[in-house]
């Protein structure tokens, strides 16, 4: 039995299982159940003669071949997702009367699908990036979409620019470069023209579009909510979702690495995790706002481009996520899972954000083309688990068979059913919004602040993170060929902060403008007067925010780390155990590392078998490197160049690394090391030579020490 079976069958499990198949000791068949005796061979007129059209087995078979594929998503196209539940910890009806946030008894199934944005199905997951978070909840009153990012903000403020900014960061359309990259000409020429995109920008510069793990990632409802409770009453939400191993990233250096290593980074870790049953969890919180201070801040609550900080309205915890089941089908679920904003539940609603409004025409257009039709809503992972009853009928795939004469209402043959359902029986009813106004097409001023908050994450960052950030602008306009975009892209940083553009300007050759000239917004409309479309400056709504820097996560938990050990003939085996024991009584996972596959002799004789040569393990995929005490063991290793370069590049990223006895003398074999060691007595932070296993777990909990990284002298 899988470990995952033995978990509570969901009721979204139980409605699966109407549907899939298992094969296991069964006949072959054609898809109409014919049994297949030879699968081996084509219908042939003679031993050497041209096969037959007659040969309907060989026609099924091919024809269905020929239309196995589905156009990609376009967006989010690489993914990969997992089953689980949700529960709340305390009934939230004083905010809403959604029916899963009632009762901390009730589990409800959620199917979570986790994404890049940019690449095709087949790109790396490390791709500097976007990453969708997109939760589906079964809830008994019907389906409840939350479709978010790891990034609480976007790059533009209404969804008409939409497939402008996806254009423009999609491989080029001459020639398909680059993919999953926004290193390229178009993206940035489209971001240096739209100064609304700058605080996204400071997001997706900085490490968290590198995730170390999506079970390692924030999520974010990005826009304003409402919650409405029984009373009609609303109030603004906004969706978090708290790892609770932390937010961890990976650097650039390696992130592009690990892109060669093994592309199926992050799907693989998820998977696996979910196998060897250390499930996610992700603590579900909310900001709430009274409809009262609706225009209480200097920010509008309705531009997606803008955090309420945490300082401002903290993040009330109200409930846990747990993902406990890996998709038994790929294509089934995770290809064929189609989410949209407006799926919501009575309780919940939408605001006038105008990037979440275009979104709500979004989705289900692109379902209909993707899926093939309207009743993508059939397919079995899109499937309520509430009962579903209404008029719409027919359409290519209807798998429903509806009884009856009658698809319409009102209705007396059929006895007017379905009824309407009233609002104490869960019916949805909009929310009573009062609009007045004229129609025009324009945008607020309330939105016109596009810096105050782009700084106010920048200066949240902790040194490492600024660093970083500046490394990434560094990286992405350096790909980029045409000057005037990397010129534009400096005036615009310059808004944000004078150091990131000076330390930026100067990887590029560039100058910062002596005097800082209001940019220009070019996203105004033909007869629209340029000055009434400047971006305003704002003051960031607090100095800082904590919540703001990954340095600030919780560093408590060593749970599935993936710890490299290094050991060859003649290893000590007692400091292999002794690590090994107080590692995995941590939850973390440690893979032996030798020259060659099979077993290794420990110095006592006794043999341990080799998970990885050093042919097919990576440094890059781990996240802290143990160094095996032994003499001959040591030996080895050092003749080994592979070993050497995986200490060396562990070092390089700022890794935990440990090592007992003999095992020093193998960090000493990487330059970068032994420099360090000269230095001083005292070893370089989360070098730890001859330490306990108690300290290297603390080390490892630390995930990173960015300390050892060489800093531009201006950072703030
Ligand atoms: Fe979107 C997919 C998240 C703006 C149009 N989006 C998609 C997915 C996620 C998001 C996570 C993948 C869902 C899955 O795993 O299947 N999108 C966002 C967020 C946005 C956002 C957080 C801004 C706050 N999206 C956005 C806009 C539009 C779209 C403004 C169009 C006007 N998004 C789509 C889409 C996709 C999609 C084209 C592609 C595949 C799909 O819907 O099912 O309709």
């Amino acid at each position: 039995m899988k470990k995952t079976d033995s978990f509570e069958a969901s009721k979204k499990t139980e409605d699966l299982s109407m549907n899939t198949e298992n094969a296991e000791g069964q006949l072959l068949t054609s898809n109409h159940g014919l049994p297949i005796n030879d699968d081996q061979n084509s219908l042939k007129a003679g031993e050497r003669g041209a096969t037959l059209l007659e040969d309907f087995i060989l026609r099924e078979k091919i024809t269905h071949f020929d239309h196995e594929r589905i156009p990609e998503r376009i967006v989010h196209a690489r993914g990969a997702a997992a089953h689980g539940y949700f529960q709340v910890y305390e009934s939230m009806e004083k905010y809403t009367k959604a029916h899963f946030l009632q009762d901390p008894s009730l589990k409800t199934p959620v199917f979570v699908r986790f994404s890049t944005v940019a690449g095709s199905r087949g790109s790396t997951d490390l791709a500097r990036d976007v990453r969708g978070f997109a939760v589906k909840f079964y809830t008994e009153q019907g389906v409840y979409d939350l479709v978010g990012n790891n990034i609480p903000v976007f790059f533009i403020q209404d969804a008409i620019k939409f497939p402008d900014l996806v254009h423009a960061v999609k491989p080029e359309p001459h020639n398909e470069i680059p993919q999953a990259a926004s290193a390229h000409d178009t993206f940035w020429d489209f971001i240096s023209l739209m100064p609304e995109s700058m605080h996204m920008i400071m997001w997706t510069m900085s490490d968290r579009a590198i995730p170390r793990s999506y079970r390692m990632m924030e999520g974010f409802g990005v826009h304003t909510f409402r919650f409405i409770n029984a009373d009609g009453k609303s109030h603004f939400v906004k969706f978090h979702w708290k790892p609770l191993l932390g937010v961890h990233s990976v650097c650039w250096d390696e992130a592009q690495k690990i892109s060669g290593k093994d592309p199926d980074f992050h799907r693989r870790d998820l998977w696996e995790a979910i196998e060897n049953g250390a499930f996610p969890e992700w603590e579900f919180g909310v900001q709430l706002i009274s409809e009262d201070d609706e225009f209480k801040y200097d920010f509008d609550l309705l531009d997606p481009t803008k955090i309420i900080p945490e300082e401002l309205v903290p993040v009330k915890k109200i409930g846990k996520m747990v993902l406990n089941r890996n998709p038994d089908n790929f294509f089934a679920e995770t290809e064929q899972v189609a989410f949209h904003p407006g799926h919501i539940v009575s309780g919940i609603d939408f605001t006038n954000d105008p990037l979440l409004q275009g979104r709500l025409f979004s989705y289900t257009d692109t379902q209909l083309i993707r899926l093939g039709g309207p009743n993508f809503h059939e397919i079995p992972i899109n499937r309520s688990v509430a009962p579903v009853h209404n008029h719409q009928r027919d359409g290519y795939m209807r798998q429903t068979i509806n009884q009856g004469r009658v698809s319409y209402n009102p209705n007396s043959l059929g006895g007017g059913c379905p009824f309407q359902a009233k609002a104490m029986q869960g019916g949805f009813q909009s929310y009573t919004e009062r609009i007045d106004g004229k129609k025009i097409r324009g945008r607020s001023k309330s939105f016109f602040d596009h810096f105050s908050q782009a700084t106010l994450f920048y200066e949240s960052q902790s040194e490492a993170e600024k660093q970083h950030l500046t490394d990434a602008l560094r990286f992405e306009l350096g790909k980029v060929e045409t000057i005037a975009i990397r010129e534009r892209m400096v005036g615009l940083l310059s808004q944000i902060n004078k150091n990131l553009a000076k330390n930026v300007a100067d990887a590029l050759g560039l100058k910062v403008p002596e005097t800082l000239e209001q940019p220009v917004n070019h996203s105004i409309p033909a007869d629209g007067n340029p000055e009434d479309y400047q971006p305003v400056a704002g003051k960031p709504p607090v100095k800082k925010s904590e919540a703001l820097s990954m340095n600030s996560t919780s560093k408590n938990t060593i749970k599935t780390r993936q710890i490299a050990v290094l050991a060859a003939n003649g290893f000590d085996e007692k400091s292999l155990n002794d690590f090994k024991k107080a590692l995995e009584k941590e939850g973390a996972m440690l893979t032996i590392i030798a020259p060659k596959l099979g077993t290794i002799k420990s110095a006592g004789g006794n043999e341990t078998k080799v998970n990885q040569s050093l042919l097919t393990a990576a440094s890059v995929l781990f996240d802290a490197v143990f160094v095996c005490a032994g003499g001959k063991s040591v030996e080895t290793l050092l003749e080994e160049p592979d070993a050497v370069e995986f200490v060396d590049e562990a070092y390089k990223h700022c890794k935990p690394m440990a090592a007992v006895g003999d095992g020093v003398e193998l960090l000493k074999a990487s330059n970068r090391i032994k420099k360090e060691l000269g230095k001083d007595t005292s070893l370089p932070l989360g070098i730890l030579v001859d330490k306990s296993p108690e300290e290297f777990v603390s080390a490892i909990a630390q995930h990173r020490f960015w300390e050892r990284e060489k800093k531009d002298k201006h950072l703030n």
